[in-house]
């Protein structure tokens, strides 16, 4: 679990040679364009206050992540 502050923003960063992608769980609705391997950025940022539930298209429940913003 991650925080950070209201109207902060969260970085996901690829590395590695396995797909991934972000994906929110729940709303408010928020997903990186596509699957990308290796390497890229997707960023979002967050102005209002609460728990954030994303995971991966491709790992599903196997990669979760959760955020707080306060
Ligand atoms: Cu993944």
């Amino acid at each position: 679990m991650d925080t950070i502050a209201i109207g902060g923003t969260a970085t996901w960063t690829w590395t590695g040679n396995l797909p991934h992608s972000v994906q929110s769980v729940g709303s408010p609705s928020f997903v990186s364009s596509g699957i990308l391997t290796g390497s890229g950025t997707y960023a979002v940022t967050f102005p209002v206050a609460g728990t954030y539930r994303y995971n991966c298209v491709v790992h599903g429940a196997a990669m979760t992540g959760t955020l707080v913003v306060r």
